[in-house]
């Protein structure tokens, strides 16, 4: 099947000056015309233009109408043999957007039109270079029914509007920055809008409107409050100022991503937008924030700065999650921030990494340049980032950025460029680092210590290797960034004296590992050290360190790195899951180690730890990480395994538990703080751990939050709780969640997530397949498909259910989707990734529904893709 290839790449052979576009949109067609100033860049090149779905109506050069026997068009390009050195390009095409379900190119949801065109669907707009490397100026034109749509928009400067007397309207904008296609926005709808304004460092003042459906206005002031905030951090952290005159977020009920950047003119799911305490979670809250922030600062690191070709989508998308993500620890508490990087990184991209569909960060092949919108690209991406600011320093990395921006600024580049420009100005060298840019897998470093108490030496030994991938059996050792401490018995740092260990400039000390395998000496140490070592997550590696338990409960109470203290938390927590359940696959009793359960005894108890660090200090590694680190996905083992610890720490804590509940709830319902985040998600967590317990007198407790909560997040634990139980609560309280929200698509999602993510009932298969059916759910908003079925599959434990046929339904319903959108399909395709995990006949079972679904007529290049490759 049609692959592209990085190394095929090759730059553009036509420049374009300028582009105007006219719009004219209708209940059953919109006509497009396009009018563009191209140049010859090589003499004598053949004109190919993308387009896909396309009618095309006219098409002229200097003004002269082409024959059709001067140009030729396939089914994804328009072909013109000869052109001149330099000429007028005018397109006419035609499209039925209130037909298009795959929501890229031009499209209409609720009655808006809109338009999503990374990463090709501006070809399903007009004929063009749908290429990221193509620059230019746009001007856009809308004619449009005023009352339908009385609101016109598109990208940059708004220059006017006309009535045309007729019933119609036409507005005029005009974008002063060169972007590439792929950057292009329309939106034409009778939409509600909130103004604000905000003033940037040397002056210009911009017009902010977040527009979303008449009456939801006053739930979009967070997203306001939150792009003010990126504004102002972006300002302070990196001195980058918007830089046009106005800047606007629409929300969209039917939309493929989470939002998109589009110059000056952002689109937005709306479920990260909307949001009061009354509809959205704590989660949600933080969510919007960092999502807003992600695509305000897309406006330095994407636009003004973008891509030379996907392949490179990591130069954006690793490099904008990397500051949204830095934004968000500061905005919040730093320690708790990279916690939950660290786990969304473990769950879903260690995963990807070790499965069929692992890549490098800058990938050499693709079939759907869609596919690559991966959290390797983003996360993994990001970690990348990260590694070379810890390497440098904050310092260094602010000055690398400058470096960036004044080589770069207008220009599209690559990975290469980008980390050019961090290491020069530092004077470092990078190219063992950009091993990482090209080499999939998570690393593993192996640690080996050995205290010499005669000599005062303690010798502390790395390996690293890295397992085999897709395409690249053997892997170059790595450049890993390893911050590390060396504690005394009291949990005080040693002085490190060690002539391998650097300090940058933010004074966090450094292993740089680049050998396989290394042993650094540390001198003067009397006493055996306890070491602390992959410091704030410092590298995306996985650690293998046979630390003694001893070792592990110290550093949980006392390392002075809080990231580490939590992992060995985790670390324990792991150990004690895979004991239990490697019992539970031999039917054996299972009992919990008692040195475990003193432990999270003694975190509960403990009045001194952070309220938000204790709730993360209290979790169980989660069955996303389970499936990674046991050697087979048995969904069972696991689930006993869990629930039976979790029930044990519950058991020998209700009483502190509900102390700690009782301390928090109803206190400050409506605030939005970050402290109350913590406490709230603290009290929450008691809660469900004491649901456990399965206790009439603690379901009478769930089932009152439910019913009195004053926010969100406190319904929605309650709502969570009991549905995943047998409670007499559990239909009435799913029925009033139903009624109160069955007309709001945004929050009627989370009815369907509580639902598809239960784990201990065994009737979810049942719930699931029956909600696809209900009233309120609709198979062409991926929303809807997002929270059932996604939900479902990251379920790990119901969704590989031996007893079910699970796989045999949802696969159903993969090529159901695949069918209208193929972008959502090929999301849902990730459920499979874990193939190679299964016992011999559940992978059977899963195999046997993968052939099935590739061999289906039609099936999208999206979805054949990803499964194709379980396969091999
Ligand atoms: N760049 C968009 C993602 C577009 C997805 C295209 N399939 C959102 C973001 O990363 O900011
Ligand atoms: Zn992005």
């Amino acid at each position: 099947q049609e692959k592209i290839y990085l190394k095929d790449y090759k730059g553009p052979a036509f420049s374009v000056d300028s582009v105007h576009l006219d719009f004219n949109l209708n209940e059953d067609f919109c006509r497009v015309r396009a009018k563009s100033a191209i140049k010859q860049l090589t003499a004598g090149s053949a004109l190919h233009l993308n387009g896909v779905d396309l009618k095309l109506i006219a098409v002229k050069i200097n003004g002269q109408e082409l024959q059709p026997t001067e140009y030729q068009v396939t089914a994804e390009e328009l072909i013109i043999p000869s052109v001149p050195a330099s000429f007028t390009l005018e397109i006419e095409t035609q499209l039925e957007p209130q037909n298009n379900t795959s929501l890229e190119g031009l499209y209409k949801s609720s009655g808006i039109f809109c338009t999503q065109c990374e990463a090709q669907g501006f070809r399903k707009i007009t004929y063009f270079f749908d290429r990221p490397d193509v620059m230019t100026s746009y001007s856009v034109t809308i004619e449009a029914d005023k009352k339908k749509y009385p609101v016109l928009l598109s990208n940059g400067d708004r220059i006017k509007t006309e009535d045309l007397g007729n019933g119609r309207h036409k507005a005029y904008w005009s974008d002063p920055h060169k972007k590439p296609c792929y950057l292009f926005a329309l939106v034409a709808g009778d939409l509600g809008v909130i103004r604000d304004t905000f003033t940037t460092t040397s002056g210009r003042k911009v017009n902010l409107e977040v527009y979303a459906s008449h009456g939801k206005q006053d739930r979009c002031w967070h997203a306001m409050d939150s792009l003010k905030k990126a504004m102002t951090w972006d300002q302070d952290v990196y001195g980058l100022e918007y830089d046009l005159n106005d800047y606007m977020i629409v929300a969209i009920d039917d939309f493929n991503a989470g939002a998109m950047e589009n110059k000056g003119l952002n689109i937005f799911n709306s479920r990260l937008v909307l949001a009061d305490s009354s509809s959205a979670t704590d989660t949600d809250f933080h969510s919007i924030e960092s999502v807003v922030a992600h695509e305000y600062f897309h406006n330095w690191t994407g636009n003004r700065v973008t891509v030379a070709n996907w392949f490179q989508l990591s130069l954006k998308e690793g490099l904008t999650v990397f500051r949204d993500q830095e934004f968000s620890a500061d905005m919040t508490e730093r320690a708790v921030q990279r916690i939950e990087d660290v786990d969304a990184l473990r769950a879903g991209q260690f995963a990807e990494d070790a499965g069929p569909n692992a890549h490098p960060v800058r990938p050499e092949s693709c079939m759907a340049v869609d596919n690559f919108f991966t959290m390797t690209i983003y996360e993994k991406g990001s970690e990348l980032i990260r590694m070379m600011q810890t390497i440098v320093g904050r310092k260094g990395f602010r000055k690398g950025m400058d470096e960036y921006f004044r080589r770069h600024d207008g220009q599209a580049v690559t990975t290469e460029d980008f980390a050019a420009a961090i290491s020069e100005p530092n004077g470092k060298d990078f190219s063992q680092f950009k091993r990482w840019y090209n080499q999939s897998g998570t690393p593993v470093v192996s640690v080996l210590e050995k205290f010499d108490a005669a000599a005062g030496e303690y010798h502390l030994t790395l390996e690293q290797s890295c397992p085999p991938t897709p395409n690249q059996p053997t892997k170059e050792p790595f450049h890993v960034p390893l911050m590390m401490g060396l504690l005394d018995k009291n949990g005080k740092e040693l002085a490190l004296n060690c002539e391998h260990i650097t300090q940058n400039t933010d004074g966090k000390h450094l292993i740089e590992l680049k050998d396989h395998k290394k042993t650094f000496v540390f001198k003067g140490i009397k006493e055996r050290p306890v070491l602390s070592i992959l410091r704030e997550f410092s590298a995306p590696v996985n650690l293998h360190w046979e630390a003694s338990e001893d070792d592990l409960y110290f550093l949980m109470e006392k390392d002075t790195d809080s990231f580490n203290r939590r992992e060995m938390a985790q670390k324990m927590g792991l150990r004690v899951l895979s004991n239990l359940i490697a019992k539970a696959r031999k039917g054996e009793a299972l009992q919990v180690d008692e040195k475990y359960i003193n432990a999270l005894s003694a975190v509960i108890r403990d009045p001194n730890i952070d309220p938000s660090f204790k709730a993360k200090m209290l979790q169980l590694p989660s069955y996303a990480v389970l499936a990674q680190v046991e050697p087979v996905l048995d969904a069972e083992a696991f689930h006993k395994a869990r629930v039976t610890v979790r029930k044990t720490i519950a058991k020998m804590n209700k009483a502190a538990l509900l102390e700690t509940y009782r301390q928090f709830h109803g206190v400050e319902p409506k605030s939005r703080d970050t402290k109350v985040f913590g406490h709230r998600q603290l009290k929450n967590q008691a809660l469900s751990y004491l649901a456990e317990l399965q206790d009439p007198e603690i379901l009478e407790i769930v089932n009152k939050q439910y019913w009195d909560a004053q926010n969100m997040t406190d319904r929605m634990t309650a709502l969570t709780i009991l549905a995943d139980s047998q409670s007499e609560y559990r239909e009435k309280a799913l029925q009033h969640f139903h009624d109160e929200w069955k007309n709001d698509s945004v929050v009627i999602n989370k009815w369907f997530t509580a639902q598809a993510s239960a784990t201990s009932r065994p009737d979810v298969l049942k719930d699931v397949m029956a909600l696809t059916q209900h009233p309120t759910f609709n198979l062409q908003n991926p929303n809807n498909v997002y929270s059932l079925l996604r939900a479902f599959s990251a379920n790990i434990v119901r969704f590989n259910d031996p007893k079910l046929n699970v796989y045999e339904a949802y696969a159903d319903k993969i090529l159901e989707v695949d069918a209208k959108n193929p972008q959502v399909a090929a999301r849902l395709c990730s459920a499979f990734n874990f193939v190679q995990k299964l016992d011999p006949v559940m992978k059977d079972k899963a195999l046997t529904q993968i052939k099935r679904m590739v061999a289906a007529p039609n099936l999208s290049k999206n979805s054949r893709e990803l499964l194709q490759s379980a396969l091999t």
